[in-house]
């Protein structure tokens, strides 16, 4: 059987690209992969932030996986290397947590500004990462570089780009999103949780008449940013 045999879940269409894609707001954004990269935490915990050497120190880990955006389109069979999350939540971000706190949340922030929350539970299952390749080759911009959230049992949109920072919270913290029926706090794809209030099946037809806009929008701040000179470039 091949993998283009196995069924999608329900509701999502095979696309045969992978686009850039995301919350229009944040098409904009260019990583400053120069810049030496920091992971920070906060949240109920002392902030601490952790070097790319921490991170590198992990054991690494690859996973081929279909990546399912709420708007409906899959592309399949990506495969993502880097460093199991639980791995770095257990080495890393535990020790910091004082006896008396209970963590349950994390709320994943993007360099971008990006945020969205996910249940600790859910962020320690196996197939989880900190990303730094894909398809065997260096993560590039257009796909979250230079470390993205991998968390493939959820849609897109709990895959955080340009992974910046992670807070984590007792139960008693209520996350406020952006825009609160777009996110779900666990949005399993299995189980269609594509946002809050309404069926998933219902947001199917929300969605997917944005799916063209949203590509052309990202596709053109994609070229308008290599059309940019950056400053060093630049003629005296
Ligand atoms: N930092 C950041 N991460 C993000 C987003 C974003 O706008 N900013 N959009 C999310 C959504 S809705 C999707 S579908 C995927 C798109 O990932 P891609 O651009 O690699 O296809 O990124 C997710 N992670
Ligand atoms: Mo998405």
């Amino acid at each position: 059987m091949t993998r283009k045999d196995r069924a999608l879940p329900s509701g999502q269409i095979e696309r045969e690209d992978f686009p850039r894609f995301g919350m229009t707001t944040y098409a904009d954004f260019v990583p400053d992969l120069k810049a030496p990269y920091t992971l920070s935490i906060g949240g109920v915990i002392e902030a601490v932030s952790f070097t790319e050497a921490v991170l590198q120190s992990l054991p690494r880990y690859e996973l081929t996986a279909d990546f399912h955006c709420v708007t409906t389109w899959s592309y399949r069979h990506l495969t993502w290397g880097g460093f199991r999350f639980r791995d770095f939540y257990n080495q890393q971000i535990a020790p910091h947590i004082p006896d008396e706190v209970t963590i349950t949340q994390l709320v994943i922030r993007g360099q971008d500004k990006y945020k969205t929350s996910l249940p600790l539970a859910d962020a320690l299952a196996d197939e989880v990462l900190i990303a730094d390749t894909l398809n065997g080759q260096p993560l590039s911009a257009k796909h979250g570089a230079p470390y993205r959230f991998v968390a493939p049992a959820h849609y897109g949109y709990k895959n955080v780009k340009h992974l910046h920072k992670i807070d984590c919270w007792p139960a008693s913290y209520e996350y406020k999103p952006a825009i609160r029926f777009m996110d779900h706090p666990r949005a399993r794809v299995a189980f269609e949780e594509r946002g809050r209030y309404f069926p998933g099946w219902l947001l199917r037809y929300v969605y997917r008449p944005l799916i063209g806009r949203t590509v052309k929008k990202f596709q053109r701040a994609e070229e308008n940013s290599k059309q940019t000179p950056t400053p060093e470039l630049r003629a005296p």
